[in-house]
């Protein structure tokens, strides 16, 4: 079957059980049967350990038989053991069911410790030929039964309608609840088992699809198993010594995001990946004062002209952050009001530029929007290019959110112009539901990012290497170490094709309009915008008891508090996670997110019913 036909971009569950229950349940068979079929009669495995009863160490029998059974000698009474047999440097486990034993130790045998586990002396795990951090084969065991709760808690139950999204406790409860200490001695696998267990158990499952609260949700199968193989290979993206594959994949995946984009020349430019939006609203920034003031790499900000930023109010705070951490100074971020769609008044951006040129300061860049955080709405991004011509300015656009919307014919007019602009912030963590984190900047400008940044390290970029050190990417970027997080969004998409990615933005703008439709006829709902231009549905519940007072400032009070009790009331329950805030002056509205393509017109009823129910008696 092929890939992009299943539901786009959640993880389909019935390929996921059927993987589950079939592949992995036979490898582990066929590792069991492998036993049998590679075992003597009487192979002895010595399993080490100390502090037993009889005076020779433990070992364990395994017998070729339908299934393991192992004696263990020499263990004494109480002793936790598992049965594990090293042959031909595989790891071999056995399971619960596998496992007899001739001594006392049968009750306790576990198949969580890889190792006898004289743990009734002192309490510790012997690790014999342990080496820290360097598993071998003994670590098998331990790693499939801890990805395998994974699998089965984590991804499957844990995201399914019918389980909680949240187990909520307050902190003071959780820190009684969970065994957050760290101690001397080491914990057994037991133990890390359990621990894994109560993490997922008390954990947001923000794969739940009644988990909209934030611009990221949903379990990507193939971006789930991107970022397994990523954690796997654990490489640091800044030489192609150390990271071939990935140094080439990023290529690859910024030219063609670039090309989606809309950059000339076929998507010339250059691009990097970045930790959050932040960062990449950042590298805009820094590549528009490189350009425009390239001795600031050397003198820094002092004593030169007043640099300016222009963004809108609505505009994501890291604008302000970014722009403080860089040392402009949040006086020196600009914030033009928005019109009563949320989108930049692009007659006020040209006003407060003129107003700064006429103070003598030096007006940099314009952050533009393609997709605010709250109400998801779209700059004008073609009257924000000209203005940024007109004065000679960088032309920034935060699509951090919005820019998935630019892989689908139906949505992608909605950021006509980005392709005028300098540098771009896309999130494929975002609308296209990569796993976190997985930001990418973006630009046309082919050699700024390494001159703007570069300090040609010797000990990391040496220039007298072997190959072609064009492809050492690191010293582009501010970070040194870096994750391969293009790996889980290059495995996601060729999973799908860009067809695939198409279709997914398509199913969630679809259920986006279809609630939209359901606020507009339910009763005690009202919309803060009738059209929502992105996956953004933000409205209110306004409950029986103030459903029919005047609309004055005593109303708007009253309602600023409902939403937020409504949404104590959801959490507290576990039944859905939808955010509400205050805009401007517009008090508590909810703001609903949508990103699956797993989501129903089902799902959206859901939701308002469960504010309904929550909130009508308020
Ligand atoms: N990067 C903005 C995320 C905030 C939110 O989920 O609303």
């Amino acid at each position: 079957m092929l890939a992009s036909k299943c539901l786009p971009t959640h993880y389909n569950e019935a390929i996921f059980k059927n993987h589950l229950n079939n592949n992995v349940e036979k490898e582990l068979a066929g590792i069991v049967a492998n036993v049998t079929a590679t075992t003597n009669k009487t192979d002895i495995v010595n399993m080490g350990g100390s502090g037993t009863a009889s005076s020779s160490p433990p070992s364990i029998v395994v017998t070729a038989a339908n299934k393991c059974s192992a004696v263990v000698n020499g263990a004494c009474e109480g002793c936790k053991v598992s049965v594990m047999k090293t042959n031909s440097n595989n790891g071999i486990m056995a399971t619960d069911n596998d496992i007899s034993t001739t001594t006392q130790s049968t009750k306790d045998a576990t198949i969580n410790d890889i190792f006898v586990n004289n743990n009734h002396n002192n309490n510790k795990l012997q690790h014999p030929n342990f080496i820290p951090g360097h598993p071998d084969a003994k670590f098998e065991n331990f790693i499939r039964l801890c990805v395998d709760e994974i699998i089965k808690s984590a991804v499957l139950a844990g995201t399914n309608r019918s389980s909680k999204v949240v187990e909520w406790h307050e902190p003071c409860e959780l820190k009684q609840l969970f065994d957050f200490d760290l101690k001397p001695e080491p914990e057994t696998h037991t133990k890390l088992i359990e621990l894994l267990k109560s993490t997922i158990q008390y954990s947001v499952k923000t794969g739940h699809p009644y988990f909209i609260n934030q611009l990221y949700s949903g379990v990507d199968v193939y971006a789930l198993i991107g970022q397994w193989l990523t954690d796997a290979l654990n490489p640091s993206v800044y030489t192609y010594e150390v990271a071939p594959v990935f140094t080439l994949m990023e290529e690859t995946v910024l030219a063609e995001m670039r090309r989606i984009v809309g950059f000339p020349n076929d998507g010339f430019g250059d691009g990097i990946f970045c930790p959050g939006g932040s960062i990449a609203n950042g590298y805009g920034i820094s590549c528009a004062r490189y350009k425009y003031a390239p001795e600031t790499k050397k003198r820094g900000l002092f004593g030169g002209k007043q640099l300016i930023i222009f963004t809108s109010e609505d505009a994501h705070y890291s604008v302000d952050k970014l722009a403080m951490f860089m040392g402009f100074g949040s006086d020196n971020v600009c914030k033009i009001a928005t019109n009563e769609l949320g989108k930049m008044d692009v007659g006020d951006l040209e006003m407060q530029v003129k107003r700064y040129l006429s103070e003598g300061g030096r007006p940099l860049m314009v952050s533009a929007t393609a997709g605010t955080t709250v109400l998801g709405a779209f700059d004008d991004l073609n009257s924000i290019a000209d203005i940024c011509l007109k004065y000679d300015m960088w032309f920034h656009v935060d699509a951090a959110w919005g820019g998935g919307a630019l892989v689908s014919k139906k949505y992608r007019h909605l950021l006509d112009g980005i392709e005028r602009s300098d540098s771009v912030t896309w999130n494929p963590h975002k609308l296209l539901t990569a796993s976190q984190q997985c930001s990418t900047f973006l630009t046309r400008h082919k050699d700024l990012l390494s001159k703007c940044h570069s300090t040609n390290a010797t000990y990391l970029f040496q220039k007298d290497k072997f190959y072609d050190t064009s492809y050492d990417t690191g010293d582009k970027h501010i970070q040194c170490g870096r994750r391969a997080d293009v790996f889980k969004f290059w495995f996601m998409w060729k999973a799908k094709g860009t067809n695939g990615l198409e279709e997914h933005i398509n199913q969630a703008f679809k259920m986006a309009e279809y609630i939209t439709q359901l606020i507009k006829e339910k009763p005690g709902f009202e919309l803060l915008l009738e059209q929502p231009e992105c996956t953004n549905v933000s409205f209110w519940y306004v409950p029986p008891s103030i459903r029919h007072i005047e609309r004055n400032e005593l109303f708007k009070a009253k309602l600023n508090a409902i939403a937020p009790k409504i949404k104590e009331g959801m959490i507290k329950k576990g039944s859905m996670m939808i955010t509400y805030q205050p805009l401007r002056k517009i008090p508590n509205f909810f703001r609903l997110v949508l990103q699956s393509s797993d989501l129903t017109e089902d799902d959206m009823k859901y939701f308002l019913d469960e504010i309904e129910a929550l909130g009508c008696n308020l």
